[in-house]
């Protein structure tokens, strides 16, 4: 056992708030690292220390681990949270922490190496028996083979690199006369991304859904779930839209799923916070995927439904305590929805459109919960990725947390950027959503631009009508500006009533 009192968040944006606030309510001190471009940023002002590591761009900060650590030796600093992305799942980074004396607030580089390559992930599962789609067990070595086996778990197939993840590295395979051409592309393909050409072959299962199981393992064998996060509504392999739980599992199927995530979190001797990843097809039958060894973006949708505060287990698991939340005592209560809302613009191929936020209202009220890194005026720096924030609700039926999520996307108050709340808000609306009949596809099948278009055309219509309204019926009394921006924008504030 050892006590953190100092956590340096290698991280930015709203996930670096997000673990300082947790560390703040445990009585722990932290510090902030930033690049220049993030001077003026949120988690500097909110951290009891900050230190700048270097320049705007990530491979001269936030992914400087040796920087990192210097500052962490600097500061008297006991342990580092990486948050997601960055150095959150870099095995040598865990293991240079280790190595400097330092508690890496996340689990072993052993097991990040295991379950980071897509092969030796399906190799360590395979020992324990958990359903995986057919295919090649391990690189393809032989493509005449390859083809063979191919041809016996029938087309389509995927061809995806070990070294891939998260869609990068994959490709569709039809039939068996583009199975060469495909081969070859594929293998050239993961070279150049990945530095590593290892490639196998899976079954393909045409309209999946993207079901995930959260789990929370200590250092001391005991491994929990935390019930599944629905993440189906995706665009370019970029979750869009994510919920818990899902509307399509049965407590039987949830109950299969959590144990199996809890025996591939076993094989590779896994402890802290992890999401083991799976497909699951129209007759509810799931296939494990992948395990990614760290926090994830949509962690807050399950801390909604189960109050478990993940950042702060995260923080025992790594002083090494035993975990006290129980399988049995956890349960679900309601449903939580969470949006992501980008600074890019749904109208024009969900290009970035980072800039001022010349205007930044959050939304409140009862179970609303907004994860974010920004205040009104602030810039939104090009470097990084242009998320402005996580918009998550929580009610106690999905079509309650739906509501909710439509009430709050209306009084989000932002301009100065695009962003993809209207987007969000055709999701949400969209009947193939709110019935649940959904897969990976929604977005290829039931978005185009013009959908907002014309969303945008009946507003502007709706907006000058009220403006006449309005005029007509004020005609005899000035009327102040804010007075005609409120109404102009349609704020949730209607125009001062008082006479
Ligand atoms: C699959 C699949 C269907 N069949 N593997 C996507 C990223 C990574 N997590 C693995 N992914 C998938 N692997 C087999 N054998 C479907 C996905 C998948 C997906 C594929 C295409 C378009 C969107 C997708 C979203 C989630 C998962």
């Amino acid at each position: 056992m050892r006590k953190i009192n100092k956590l340096l968040v290698a991280n930015r944006g709203e996930i670096a708030l997000r673990v300082m606030r947790t560390a703040r309510e445990m009585g722990i001190k932290t510090v902030a690292v930033y690049s220049e471009a993030d001077r003026n940023a949120l988690h500097v002002r909110y951290a009891d220390e900050a230190v700048c590591i270097g320049p705007a761009a990530s491979s001269e900060s936030y992914l400087r681990g040796d920087k990192i650590i210097d500052v962490c030796k600097k500061l008297g600093v006991d342990a580092i949270h990486p948050g997601y992305g960055f150095l959150s799942e870099n095995a040598k980074f865990s293991q240079m922490v280790k190595d400097a004396g330092l508690i890496f607030v996340g689990p072993s580089a052993e097991s990040i190496e295991i379950m980071g390559d897509k092969l030796s992930a399906k190799r360590a599962a395979a020992k324990y028996n958990i359903p995986m789609v057919p295919g090649t067990p391990d690189a393809v070595t032989d493509r005449a083979e390859a083809k063979v086996i191919a041809g016996q778990i029938g087309y389509p197939v995927l061809i995806k690199a070990s070294a891939g993840g998260g869609g990068k590295g994959m490709r569709i395979v039809e039939n068996e006369v583009e199975f060469d051409e495909q081969m070859e592309r594929a293998v050239s393909e993961a070279i150049s991304a990945f530095g590593d050409g290892a490639v196998f072959v899976e079954k393909y299962v045409a309209s999946p859904r993207h079901i995930e199981i959260q789990v929370l393992g200590d250092q001391h064998g005991n491994t929990i779930y935390l019930f599944e996060r629905e993440c189906s509504v995706q665009r370019r392999h970029q979750k869009v839209v994510e919920e818990a739980p899902s509307s399509c599992l049965t407590p039987e199927i949830r109950e299969a799923m959590g144990k199996c995530a809890v025996d591939v979190a076993r094989s590779c001797g896994y402890y802290g916070a992890g999401t083991v990843e799976f497909i699951v097809d129209d007759k509810l039958n799931f296939y494990f995927l992948e395990m990614n060894t760290r926090l994830q973006v949509e962690h807050p949708v399950t801390e909604m439904i189960t109050g478990v505060d993940l950042v702060r287990q995260m923080i025992y698991i790594a002083e090494g305590q035993e975990l006290q939340l129980k399988q049995e005592e956890l349960e679900i209560n309601g449903h939580a929805m969470e949006i992501r809302v980008y600074a890019e613009d749904p109208t024009n191929n969900f290009l970035p459109d980072v800039g001022n936020l010349k205007t930044y209202v959050r939304p409140q009220g009862n179970g609303v919960r907004v994860d974010d890194g920004f205040e009104q005026g602030m810039d939104i720096p090009i470097y990084y990725d242009p998320m402005i924030a996580k918009l998550i609700t929580h009610a106690a039926t999905r079509q309650e947390s739906i509501d909710k999520m439509v009430r709050a996307i209306d009084e989000y108050e932002i301009s100065g950027v695009q962003t993809t709340l209207a987007f969000c808000r055709f999701v949400m609306l969209h009947e193939a959503f709110t019935s649940g009949n959904f897969d990976t596809h929604f977005v290829k099948h039931y978005f185009t631009p013009e959908v907002l278009k014309k969303e945008a055309d009946k507003d502007e219509t709706e907006i000058a009508a009220a403006l006449v309204a309005y005029l007509m019926g004020q005609a005899k009394q000035p009327t102040s500006a804010t007075t005609m921006a409120s109404v102009a924008t349609k704020s949730k504030w209607k125009a001062n009533r008082v006479k």
